[in-house]
């Protein structure tokens, strides 16, 4: 049965407009990847401060980079799902379009995206805790864990832990493309989190449209225009035909406008 959606949702997605999607671990859900929060997340086998704090990986490297390694392995078999590749194929269709992911599996990039910011870091890249030189580590499992760097200071990974602060300038940029945006498309994401949880606020403010994807209801979903309950991977796909559909060949796709 073909999916309805609100005509406001549809003239919201005009290729005119400035388009921002902000993704959490839900979106990565249907590939296998475990959520953080709910009733199968990470949360609930692992306490986070355990395991995703500056304190907790000064105390117990080895337990951090063990689960860390874990989760790399799933990650790895992992594959962007059909909401990843809508996803990317929304870059190739909207001029004005961004993505801000919360997720450090690296599948948007996978699936395509290029205009992205991980705001939370990327889990196969490694940090050095004395140098804070970065470079990518695909190797899984790692050979020695903790890792160490050439200078023989420990390895980190380059993620954002809790009580960290975010990278400053994808933080400005971040800032930015959500002060200016139309349209901010939120999808899988519990929107607890700071500072990202109010990024769909700051929106609102000023004058974005902003609309919820979500298999479950959020502290966002009675604040955003639309909350679109169901799943990323069925809903994202199901949106793009939409729109697709609606505007016939109008899209300016790879530079060229392709109306009569
Ligand atoms: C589906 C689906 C499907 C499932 N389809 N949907 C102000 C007030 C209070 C506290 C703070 C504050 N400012 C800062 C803080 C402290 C803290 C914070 O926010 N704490 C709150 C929990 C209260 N924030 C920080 O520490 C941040 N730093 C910071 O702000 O620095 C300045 C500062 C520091 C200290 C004090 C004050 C200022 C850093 C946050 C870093 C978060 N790091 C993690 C780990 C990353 C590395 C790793 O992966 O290991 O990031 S925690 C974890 O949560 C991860 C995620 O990116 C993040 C968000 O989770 P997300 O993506 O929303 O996932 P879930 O699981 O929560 O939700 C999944 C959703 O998907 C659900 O809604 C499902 O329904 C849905 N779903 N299947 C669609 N198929």
């Amino acid at each position: 049965m073909a999916m309805e959606f609100s005509t406001s949702v549809i003239a919201a997605l005009d290729p005119a407009k400035k388009i921002v999607v902000l993704t959490g671990a839900g979106m990565s859900a249907e590939s296998g990847v475990p959520t953080f929060r709910g009733e199968d997340g990470l949360w609930r086998r692992y306490r986070a401060e355990e395991l995703a704090t500056p304190s907790a990986f000064q105390a117990n490297p080895t337990l951090v980079w063990e689960w860390y390694d874990w989760r790399r392995g799933i990650i790895g078999e992992a594959e962007p799902n059909p909401g990843h590749l809508a996803i990317a194929e929304m870059e190739e269709l909207f001029p004005h379009f961004s993505l801000i992911t919360q997720n450090v599996d690296g599948l948007h990039r996978r699936a395509g995206n290029t205009r992205l910011i991980e705001i939370h870091g990327n889990l196969w890249q490694v940090r050095c805790v004395r140098e804070g030189r970065v470079h990518e580590d695909y190797r899984c499992p790692l050979p020695e864990i903790p890792p160490r760097c050439a200078c023989g200071a420990l390895l980190r990974p380059h993620v954002v832990w809790f009580g960290e602060s975010l990278d400053e300038r994808d933080l400005t940029r971040a800032y930015r493309l959500i002060e200016e945006c139309d349209l901010l498309l939120v999808v899988g994401t519990s929107a607890v989190v700071q500072p990202v949880a109010s990024f769909p606020i700051m929106a609102k403010h000023g004058g974005a449209l902003v609309i919820e994807v979500n298999r479950d209801p959020t502290p966002l979903s009675s604040l955003a225009d639309e909350s679109i309950q169901g799943k990323a991977g069925e809903i994202l796909p199901a949106l793009l035909e939409k729109i697709k559909g609606h505007r016939g060949l109008s899209y300016p796709i790879h530079g060229l406008n392709l109306d009569p």
